[in-house]
């Protein structure tokens, strides 16, 4: 019996895919379809793969043409298949050609021609591309318009910014825009990264125009508008998706689900850190549209302490913040959450450098997460006895900020909103920027 493996992502299963299937499993008796795993096409920098690998995987079944369906999941895995199956023949089509000479040591390789005038990205492509619109002066911005080329289905149109450093680094295909409501009449939706006080006005316009929202967190500064603007965009049937990029990192999510899954034991403690130092301190004027420590860094500070412990619970917040008073300007802020039966601690700051570590410690062991764990590509879980402990690596491209531009066109295209921060986690975290504005449970020194 001859056995013929090959392997694809099958996603939106076309014409070409089945064309490729049918020659694949004519070329012997027994045809082994590999279908990608979603890790392993994202570490291939396939980031807009629309449909599960569940869904590809009953794509792949319905054709009737595979007599085997394997998952595709690390590289390197063709030989292990090739050897495991007892494969004769490996076969993909001809826009891989060359790409796998190097598994003849093992069995035949065949390229067969690949059927033109077809593809899963002209399908995706099919779909109008979103354009979008970036407003803001912090430089986060010029990443968001970096990142966004390696994600199909979007395009950058207009930019308005009033940081001449960031209009500097635009090309000018890219549309300068001399208002926010100018910028809004030539995007779909838009990135917002202005500083959080002018949040809610500009989310309010962009939603009554039917605008999809994405915004650096926080989405505003007060709870009960941020709920209100939840409400207001599913009124308008529009998308409003809150942006910290340590939520898309695939190891952070990873780290998420294995801490429910009770790997630790219950979280007793949760110790976030997130600092940065800028060149010099903000002056007075520049506090307009600069971020101050809190600002900048808290909600991601807070992402775990809310996503692990919960939002209804935290009964006390205790913040200390060394803070300039004559700039209005925090420096590095502590703040103490307590739990019925957990307590956390988030340390932020700008102008100031810390260990950026992220500890959760449980009953039974504690996860480790090093500097910058913002960046999270690695983590570990450690226990008493150390031949337990374990080490899980994930790979992170753009900082997770391409990751979530896909996120928020998936969410666009579908209609349904696929954010990583739960609506109340984004509410919770306005709230401790409103206590901390009005000085509810806070110590200022310096
Ligand atoms: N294909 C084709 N004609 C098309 C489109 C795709 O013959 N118009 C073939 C591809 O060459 C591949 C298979 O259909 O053999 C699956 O295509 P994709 O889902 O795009 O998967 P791909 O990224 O090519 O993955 O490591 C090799 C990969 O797993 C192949």
């Amino acid at each position: 019996m001859v056995k013929v493996i090959t392997y694809g992502t099958y996603d939106l299963l076309h014409y070409g895919h089945i064309k490729l299937l049918e020659r694949a499993k004519a070329l012997g008796d027994y045809l082994i379809v590999g279908v990608t795993a979603d890790d392993f096409d994202k570490t291939r920098g396939k980031i807009n793969v629309q449909q599960s690998l569940m869904e590809r995987i009953e794509a792949v079944r319905a054709t009737g043409l595979a007599d085997k369906i394997i998952v595709e999941e690390y590289e390197g895995q063709k030989i292990d298949d090739i050897r495991r199956y007892g494969v004769d023949i490996f076969t993909v089509g001809s826009d891989w050609v060359g790409k796998f000479d190097y598994l003849n040591d093992y069995c035949k390789v065949v390229y067969l021609p690949r059927t033109e005038g077809i593809s899963s990205s002209e399908i995706r492509a099919e779909k109008r591309k979103i354009r979008l619109g970036l407003v803001g002066e912090n430089p986060l911005l010029l990443k968001h318009l970096n990142e966004s080329v390696f994600v199909n289905g979007v395009e950058v149109t207009a930019v308005y910014s009033e940081n001449a450093e960031i209009l500097k680094e635009v090309n000018e295909k890219i549309e300068n825009c001399k208002s926010f409501e100018s910028l809004l009449g030539k995007c779909d939706a838009v990135y917002l990264v202005s500083v959080p006080r002018q949040h809610e006005k500009q989310i309010r316009k962009a939603i009554d125009a039917g605008k999809h929202v994405l915004v650096e967190s926080p989405i505003a500064t007060n709870p009960e508008i941020v709920r209100e603007l939840f409400e207001l965009a599913r009124q308008h049937q529009v998308i409003l998706m809150e942006s910290i990029k340590t939520a898309y990192a695939t190891a952070y999510d990873r780290l998420l689900l294995l801490i429910k899954s009770g790997k630790i034991g219950q979280v007793v403690s949760i110790d976030s850190v997130c600092t940065s130092l800028r060149e010099k301190a903000p002056t007075l004027e520049e506090r307009n549209h600069v971020w101050s420590g809190f600002e900048a860094w808290m909600p991601t500070a807070l992402l775990p302490i809310y996503q692990l412990l919960g939002t209804t619970d935290c009964t006390e917040q205790f913040v200390s913040s060394f803070y300039d008073q004559q700039q209005h300007y925090d420096r590095f802020t502590q703040m103490n959450l307590i739990y019925p039966n957990a307590v956390a601690t988030a340390r932020v700051g700008m102008g100031v450098k810390a260990e950026g570590q992220l500890v959760i410690s449980g009953t039974k062991g504690y996860v480790y997460v090093p500097a910058p764990w913002w960046k999270t590509d690695y983590f570990e879980v450690r226990f008493e006895n150390q031949t337990d402990n374990k080490r899980y690596f994930y790979q992170l491209e753009g900082e997770g900020i391409r990751y979530e531009i896909a996120a928020f066109i998936r969410a666009i295209n579908s209609v349904v909103n696929v954010s990583s921060i739960e609506e109340d986690v984004s509410i919770k975290i306005a709230d401790a920027f409103d206590k901390y504005r009005r000085g509810d449970g806070l110590v200022k020194i310096g």
